[in-house]
């Protein structure tokens, strides 16, 4: 079989690192699309990275940004991918009431802009499109489990911006005849998930209160329920939703869902702490049931002005069609996490304490 060559925007996040690995098992040329930026943002993919002077690099790494136009035609052009996997976005739900504008330019128009540049080159007929779209279309409740057929009800910039991203890919599927396909997908995360999503904030905190870095964790609605999974589990489903005759728009999703309450739970269960709860609403506070200490406190800058309650998915097209399922079990993926943060705390509270005696923590 020929080799393939796919192309990534948002390369340097947890779901383009996780692809871009997963492509390169499996023999393609992968080119990444970065950013600019003022420090290296490159972390993710690091331990992927050849010396482009080195024979049969596989993995080639481009500027760009999917606010620019040009810069995202030129790209396509010169890559000429077979795939074209589209991640980036701004993707903090919280951040998008922030920078309302930027996220629909960057993840609405964004879109758009890709779409244009398959049309405007002509490769309607040759690259194959994925959409990174996602659970928080169906935002306020409408119907549970969440699958295909679920009306959406976005209750953000973001998931209005990721809106018009999965509609204006179902149009240009109709439209132009091009093989892209959305998935939507439930909340999936993993060691290297950004660090003020909620999981990866309490994992670190964890490991930081561990450690004695830090005494307390602040988090909002601990009654949000989220259908959590791991996110290797899920660009593995991305791929093959690429791989279909026909393009289609599938749920990947683990079908069952949590609340942040139970995943703080269960997290500090893993450094030996049973957690309690006592008070109401902003006052409310998570506590060791052993010692008294508090450990959770409420803040309410963490709460979302229009708040989705209850995600949860229903990903048995994904099974029948893709024969895809979520593999790694919740209790795994929080120990996972809580591990990997564990060590990565030390070590950089180590490196900043240059001077003092190197302390091991318990994970190592
Ligand atoms: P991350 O936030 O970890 O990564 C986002 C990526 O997009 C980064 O590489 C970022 O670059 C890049 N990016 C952001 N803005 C721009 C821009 N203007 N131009 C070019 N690149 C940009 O997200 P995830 O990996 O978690 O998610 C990947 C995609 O899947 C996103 O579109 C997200 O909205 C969507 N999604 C994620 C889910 C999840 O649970 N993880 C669930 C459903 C959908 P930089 O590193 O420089 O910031
Ligand atoms: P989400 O992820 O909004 O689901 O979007 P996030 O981890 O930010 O929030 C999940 C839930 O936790 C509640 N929460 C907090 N969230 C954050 N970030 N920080 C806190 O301190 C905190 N306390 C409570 C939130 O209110 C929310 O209910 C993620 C992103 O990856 C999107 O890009 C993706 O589309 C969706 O998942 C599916």
């Amino acid at each position: 079989m020929a080799q393939k060559t796919a192309l990534i925007t948002g390369i340097t996040g947890q779901d383009g690192a996780y692809l871009a690995e997963l492509l390169l098992s499996k023999g393609y040329i992968v080119h990444g699309v970065k950013r600019r930026s003022s420090s290296f943002n490159t972390g993710r993919i690091d331990h992927l990275y050849r010396d482009p002077h080195e024979d049969h690099v596989r993995l080639k790494l481009h500027y760009g940004d999917m606010t620019d136009a040009t810069n995202l035609i030129r790209l396509i052009q010169e890559t000429r991918p077979d795939e074209i996997y589209n991640l980036a976005a701004q993707s903090h739900v919280q951040v998008s009431f922030e920078t309302p504008e930027y996220t629909g330019n960057a993840d609405a128009l964004g879109t758009l802009r890709m779409l244009e540049a398959i049309r405007i080159l002509g490769l309607e007929k040759s690259v194959r499109f994925y959409q990174a779209s996602t659970s928080e279309l169906y935002g306020k409740v409408q119907e549970v489990p969440q699958s295909e057929t679920t009306p959406f009800y976005p209750r953000s910039p973001y998931a209005a911006a990721k809106l018009y991203g999965y509609w204006i890919t179902v149009n240009y599927r109709e439209a132009y005849g091009i093989h892209a396909s959305n998935g939507i997908l439930f909340n999936h995360e993993g060691p290297t998930r950004g660090e003020t999503f909620v999981t990866r904030k309490i994992t670190r905190a964890i490991a930081a209160i561990h450690l004695g870095l830090q005494s307390k964790l602040f988090l909002g609605n601990l009654d949000a329920k989220r259908d959590w999974g791991h996110a290797r589990d899920f660009v593995e489903g991305m791929w093959r939703i690429l791989q279909q005759p026909a393009p289609d728009d599938y749920v990947l999703a683990t079908g069952t869902t949590r609340t942040v309450r139970s995943f703080v739970e269960l997290a500090f269960s893993q450094i030996g702490i049973s957690l309690a709860w006592k008070g109401e609403g902003v006052d409310e506070v998570g506590f060791d049931a052993e010692t008294g200490r508090p450990l959770v406190e409420i803040d309410p800058r963490y709460f979302r002005p229009t708040e989705v309650d209850l995600l949860l998915g229903d990903p048995s097209k994904a099974r029948r069609v893709l024969g895809w399922s979520a593999s790694t079990p919740f209790e795994e993926l929080v120990a996972e996490m809580v591990e990997s943060d564990l060590r990565a705390v030390s070590l950089e509270s180590n490196l900043r304490r240059p001077d003092e005696e190197r302390t091991l923590s318990a994970a190592e």
